[in-house]
């Protein structure tokens, strides 16, 4: 296996980075994880643009144009033979001293990982998940917002333990003030008379490119949609939920803290809103 480690692409073994590298001994650093279908990589351009959002949110300057860090990730691809590819793209703030000085680190560090996508069991589709609440809250947008994909992801994994420990597969973290934010690495839509309903990116959630695709998917098939905050209580009372992610896809949700939601099986509008997803990953992406 091929690994792209700042410029060059080096194998596996060989593919180590310093104790001293702040994406490591800090969490500082950003991230992205993207998905290939067929040979054509999903919203290539939409998650490098997410990549330097973030890190300018951080103040990380990362020293490839967008358009060499595509370069990048295709070159990777390519190296490796994989047509469908889970693509981790990490950039860090680089090898620093054992003090959180940002300065102190002269070059971020970047590397890509391609490799072969884990796929969920197929049960999970067609039974749906059964997930609880975590006792975990969001991180706080104004301490640490989640809109930025870091390498912090210490809040995710608490709540993942939480789910973890309920005997499920993820978690709905809520905000400080109990509203409804996202899961530990996916977005989260309800159902309800119709109508698709999610939260708000700026309560606390990641913008996810699938939710964004899936918002996309609704406007052009004439599903009624709109942001909006959710408690628990919205969510129990759905008709439909369901989660989004990269490795996810579209994931229908039948069971929240034990109550069975809607018929308790995937819902009409989820499955239809798959299947379009479905045909979007054929088409949509930047073919290598
Ligand atoms: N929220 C969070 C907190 C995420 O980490 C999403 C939503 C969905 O976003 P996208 O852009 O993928 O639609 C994510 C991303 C994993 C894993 O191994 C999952 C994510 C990131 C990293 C690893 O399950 N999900």
């Amino acid at each position: 296996m091929k690994i792209y480690l700042d410029g060059k692409l080096v194998e596996k073994h060989e593919a180590a980075v310093s104790v001293f590298d702040h994406g490591l001994l800090y969490g500082d650093g950003v991230f992205e994880g993207i998905r290939t279908y067929d040979s054509l990589v999903f919203r290539l351009k939409e998650h490098i643009d997410r990549l330097y959002k973030s890190a300018d949110a951080i103040q990380l300057k990362i020293p490839l144009t967008k358009m060499e860090m595509m370069e990048a990730v295709i070159m990777t691809l390519k190296a490796n033979r994989l047509t469908d590819a889970y693509i981790r793209l990490v950039v860090t703030r680089g090898v620093g001293d054992l003090g959180l000085d940002p300065r102190k680190c002269k070059r971020p560090t970047i590397f890509i990982i391609t490799d072969k996508i884990a796929l969920y069991p197929k049960e999970f589709y067609e039974k749906g998940l059964a997930i609880v609440t975590a006792t975990t809250k969001r991180n706080l947008p104004q301490a640490l917002d989640p809109r930025i994909k870091s390498l912090n992801y210490l809040n995710n994994i608490l709540a993942k333990i939480d789910a973890i420990e309920s005997g499920a597969e993820e978690a709905i973290m809520l905000t400080n003030d109990d509203y409804v934010a996202e899961c530990t690495g996916d977005n989260i839509f309800i159902v309800k008379d119709g109508e698709l309903l999610t939260p708000p990116p700026d309560v606390g959630a990641l913008e996810g490119i699938t939710r964004d695709a899936v918002i996309g998917i609704a406007r052009r098939n004439g599903i009624p949609f709109k942001e909006k905050m959710l408690r628990m209580e919205d969510v129990y009372a759905a008709d439909e939920v369901f989660l989004t992610g990269t490795a996810a896809e579209i994931i229908p949700v039948v069971a929240i803290d034990g109550r069975k939601i809607g018929a308790g099986e995937p819902g009409a509008i989820t499955l239809k809103l798959r299947n379009e997803f479905k045909k979007l990953t054929a088409t949509d992406g930047v073919r290598y």
